[in-house]
């Protein structure tokens, strides 16, 4: 039998998540929908997880932790959208829940580890890591896009995909500018992660990783599958956001997340790996204002997402 999704939220997450479940996913289908605008089968999400298989989780990050929290009451697996709280002590609670459940129903939507150019990056062997650059351009930031959110919001894809490339935890942290700003973080087996975070880049959506090994190096070769040759240039085009640049990642995740409803087996990242992105984003905060390098430090992991 096919699994039945409900989608909450139908913002640019929510809408493309639906159109990914309406054709592109196997043994799962698009079920129901709620946002508290515009068309679709639900205004109270409660009400939807109710009545479906499994939950994706699209609304604002302000919503996220409640909305997980609910699923697990229902026992419904559910993929939510980064962050998994819009506060560590909010990600915590979602753990703590799962944890008391028993078993995994929580998948984080952190897309980039399903992404081809990073899953080529991890399963190339460079030597023992050393640095590790990221880039993360935004053409603009939205109008909603205020505070911390360059750390809370778009940094904790960093926080996430260096925890899972290098297999190692993040110790310290610190921020130099605003937009863009230079976070540079260390870990627990002593490599460098160099991170640029430019909201506002103006010329498009370029995420861009470099590994440097003891024995070598990888780059990403994205963000072109082509090349052009017109109007007196030589070159290729960068997407305006992430959707399309991620649109191979959002497909196998999704296909991931069901799948792994199904077997009873989630993949991808866990609530505990939702709850470590945004505890550590949080404690990289402080030192947006004074410069000064932050300490790192999260609980020990629970039984329950070890390997
Ligand atoms: C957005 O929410 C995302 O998740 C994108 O991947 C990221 O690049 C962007 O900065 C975030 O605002």
């Amino acid at each position: 039998m096919s699994l039945r999704v409900g989608v909450i939220g139908l913002g640019v997450m929510g809408a493309d998540h639906a159109r990914v479940l309406q054709g592109e996913v196997r043994g799962a289908h698009l079920a129901a929908t709620c946002d508290p605008v515009g068309e679709c089968s639900h205004r109270d999400p409660h009400e939807m997880i109710e009545v479906v298989d499994a939950v994706v989780i699209a609304s604002p990050d302000a919503t996220h932790a409640d909305l997980a929290l609910a699923c697990l009451a229902a026992g419904k697996p559910v993929l939510c959208e980064k962050p998994l709280g819009a506060t560590a002590a909010e990600a915590w609670r979602v753990v703590e829940a799962e944890v008391a459940l028993g078993r995994r129903l929580v998948q984080v939507g952190y897309m980039r580890r399903f992404d081809p150019a990073y899953l080529a990056m991890k399963a190339c062997d460079v030597g023992e890591p050393a640095l590790l650059h990221n880039i993360h351009r935004n053409a603009q930031a939205p109008d909603w896009f205020v505070g911390a959110m360059p750390i809370t919001n778009s940094l904790v894809h960093e926080i996430d995909i260096s925890r899972w490339l290098l297999d190692d935890e993040i110790t310290e942290a610190r921020v130099v500018g605003q937009d863009p700003m230079l976070v540079t973080m260390q870990t627990a087996k002593g490599v460098l992660i160099s991170t640029e975070v430019f909201m506002n880049a103006a010329y498009g959506y370029h995420v861009h990783a470099e590994l440097v090994g003891r024995a070598g190096t990888v780059a990403m070769a994205q963000p072109t599958r082509v090349l052009t040759n017109r109007a007196g240039a030589h070159g290729h085009g960068y997407p305006m956001n992430w959707v399309p640049r991620f649109a191979e990642a959002y497909r196998a995740q999704m296909n991931a997340f069901v799948a792994g409803a199904r077997s009873g087996s989630l993949a991808g990242a866990s609530a505990w790996d939702g709850y470590a992105a945004t505890a550590i984003a949080e404690q990289i905060i402080p030192g947006l204002a004074s410069g000064l390098p932050q300490t790192i430090t999260l609980p020990a992991k629970p039984q329950l997402y070890e390997a």
